[in-house]
């Protein structure tokens, strides 16, 4: 932070150890997406396996696909996306919508744009521990009104996983997680705190900002900012003169073996070799998948 900046209350506010810009890339199918955790130099962030900024217009998607092991959280900024599963499950969310999905033993589903033009948000890849990998799939869905506000000295928060100025979301997250969308006006400051041992991180949406300790660089948006283990919490100034919208990302790490394959994600090898199989197969969750493919 500049000199002018205010002094954080924290005695101890997290360091921003790195800082990188995502690119976009294509994923899907004629998808284009900015992955910040889960692109090469940031592997993942344990328990977060990836986050991806996407923009996708018709008739780009994400057609029919599985999953298995972990949770996608999928935050619209804005537009709306149709999902539909190999239950029959099938619904639209809507900007400031969140879809929370525990994909658990299995989920085969399609993500696709609803509406014409790009149609934007985030997708969160949250890991399950070992015990919670093969546990029944489940959904929790929430209206953009229904998602948990709070106020206070020209911040604004949603608060999709967590408790941010005393104020609780209802959702249930199996891997402890936190995960908060800000809007900060010109001039204003932010000391939110994290709980010791989580990881955590920033990603910004629009504006700037500057983050961690004072004498703190700005980021702009599309960036991606880890923060360092050390301290209380994540402060933030808004010394800029427009506003200033970043989510901020906690979670208690697992710490356990990560073996990924695409959308399966588990503690082993052999684990990833029943995954195929039983998908393939249509076994252990997967029954549903061999006689359905979405509308
Ligand atoms: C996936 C490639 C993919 N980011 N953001 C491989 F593209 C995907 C996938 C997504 C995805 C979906 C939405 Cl709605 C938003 C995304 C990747 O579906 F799961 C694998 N395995
Ligand atoms: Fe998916």
């Amino acid at each position: 932070m500049s000199s002018s900046a205010p002094t954080a209350p924290f005695k101890n506010p997290r360091a921003v150890v790195r800082k990188l810009l995502s690119e976009a890339q294509s994923e899907g199918h004629g998808a284009t997406v900015r992955r910040s955790i889960g692109r090469h130099e940031l592997r993942s962030l344990d328990p977060f396996l990836m986050l991806d900024e996407f923009s996708v217009s018709k008739p780009a998607g994400f057609p029919d696909h599985p999953h298995r092991g972990f949770e996608t959280v999928t935050y619209m900024l804005d537009g709306a996306f149709t999902h539909q599963d190999f239950s029959g499950r099938k619904g639209t969310i809507r900007t400031g919508d969140v879809q929370w999905m525990t994909a658990g033993r299995g989920i085969v589903h399609s993500e696709m744009p609803a509406s014409d033009g790009v149609q934007k948000g985030l997708q969160l890849w949250i890991n399950l521990a070992s015990k919670d990998k093969m546990i029944e799939p489940r959904y929790q869905e929430l209206q953009s009104k229904d998602i948990s506000r709070a106020e206070k000295d020209g911040v604004e928060v949603r608060i999709i996983a967590g408790e941010a100025f005393g104020v609780r979301s209802p959702v249930y997250t199996r891997t402890p997680t936190l995960y908060m969308d800000f809007t900060m006006r010109p001039g204003s400051q932010l000391h939110q705190p994290v709980p010791a041992g989580w990881n955590a991180f920033v990603y910004v949406i629009e504006g700037e900002g500057s983050f961690g300790r004072e004498g703190a660089a700005p980021a702009a948006a599309h960036h991606c900012l880890v923060l360092g283990a050390d301290g209380d919490g994540l402060s933030v100034w808004n010394g800029s003169g427009a506003p200033l919208r970043f989510v901020l990302a906690a979670g208690r790490p697992l710490k356990e073996p990560v073996v990924q394959q695409g959308p399966f994600v588990m503690n082993t090898r052999a684990e990833i070799q029943q995954a195929t199989e039983d998908y393939y197969y249509g076994r252990n969750g997967f029954e549903k998948a061999g006689h359905w493919s979405s509308a």
